[in-house]
């Protein structure tokens, strides 16, 4: 059996957690030969670090024979210590009457520190998955404090809009969604991405050539994936858990899979019309484990640069309200 990989998993407690932490140790994140030490973060609240307690408890009865070890703490250098991967779940709801700005600029404070541990005492191989929302700033937060780990090392899950995408063009085709690839997430986890319908592939031939319904492409299809979150959290009266978990195992081990192709939220070096610095949902090929490049020059028509420039604009502008926390 190889050495286990180190596993940190911040806000273990809450809804994601629950839902992620089994999966991990179960090996659907790093493959059923592959052990893993869990290394949970909560806040130095009773509730939280009790709550957390009973979910080891649960992993424990579950006698996952690849779980190799487990850490509960609040201390985020014991959590992020010697990690390979740190998941960045953890982060304050937006609440009642609370503006966009705020929730970036309370946010955004954990970040800082975040980054800043684990750019200190992380493993050298270290790779970033940041879900705590809003995903793409916190993730450039985290990783402007980075020092050592390059900003490669940082991404966000735009996973989650992946598969949502994914499953409705497969629906409207009347197909299973095994049969659809290549759909990938351009900009923000918000109801700005781009589900870039033009090059999803449907059976390796363009989703277009059978799903010919460009009023559904264009809009359904995109108020559909973008508005996701809100139709859940109207149904359950609670935010999507499951799934976002499952779109971090599908995140993490598709990175760790050379030769996949899937949408994360990457740096920008200013391809495809991102302002160069933000971190924007790409097109991207893993190349080794935990090591990707962005998929160049795919065709982008004019809808889908309209699309490109007002999901870019929200980044900007993010990015402008937590300018003093950047480095
Ligand atoms: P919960 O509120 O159930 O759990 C969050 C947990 O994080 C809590 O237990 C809290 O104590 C803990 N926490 C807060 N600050 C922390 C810190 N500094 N260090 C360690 N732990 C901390 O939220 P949950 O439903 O699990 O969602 C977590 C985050 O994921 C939220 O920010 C949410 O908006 C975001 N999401 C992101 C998605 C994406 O696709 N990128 C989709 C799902 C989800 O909405």
């Amino acid at each position: 059996m190889p050495a286990p990989i180190r596993v940190a998993v911040t806000g273990a407690a809450g809804q994601i957690g629950y839902a992620l932490l089994f999966r991990i140790a179960s090996g659907a994140m790093f493959g059923p030969d592959q052990p893993v030490i869990l290394q949970l973060l909560e806040v130095p609240v009773e509730k939280a670090m009790a709550a957390l307690n009973g979910v080891a408890m649960e992993l424990d009865d579950c006698a996952f024979p690849l779980l190799a070890g487990m850490v509960l703490t609040s201390n985020p250098e014991e959590a992020f210590g010697d990690a390979n991967w740190c998941c960045l779940v953890g982060a304050k709801p937006r609440g009642p009457g609370m503006e966009r700005a705020d929730l970036l600029k309370d946010n955004g404070k954990i970040f800082i520190g975040q980054g800043q541990t684990i750019d200190r005492v992380a493993a050298a191989n270290a790779r970033v998955a940041v879900v705590g929302n809003p995903a793409n700033t916190n993730c450039m937060i985290a990783a402007s404090q980075a020092k050592r780990l390059t900003p490669d090392r940082f991404t966000a899950m735009v996973r989650l809009d992946q598969n949502r995408a994914t499953t409705q063009l497969a629906k409207k085709a009347g197909l299973a969604t095994k049969d659809v690839s290549d759909v990938f997430i351009f900009g923000n986890h918000s109801p700005t991405m781009f589900s870039a319908y033009g090059l999803a592939k449907i059976n390796g031939k363009p989703a277009t050539d059978l799903i010919k319904d460009t009023t559904w492409l264009q809009g359904p299809l995109q108020e559909t994936v973008g508005k996701r979150g809100a139709a859940i959290i109207a149904a359950r009266g609670l935010s999507s858990a499951a799934s976002a978990a499952n779109a971090l195992v599908d995140h993490v081990r598709s990175l760790h899979t050379p030769g996949t192709i899937h949408s994360v939220a990457v740096k920008s070096d200013g391809l495809y019309g991102f302002d160069p610095n933000v971190w924007a949902g790409m097109p991207v090929k893993t190349t080794a484990p935990g090591e990707y490049e962005v998929i160049k020059n795919l065709p982008i028509d004019d809808f889908a640069k309209s699309k490109i420039a007002a999901t870019n604009k929200e980044l900007v502008e993010e990015r402008e309200m937590v300018k003093d926390m950047l480095v």
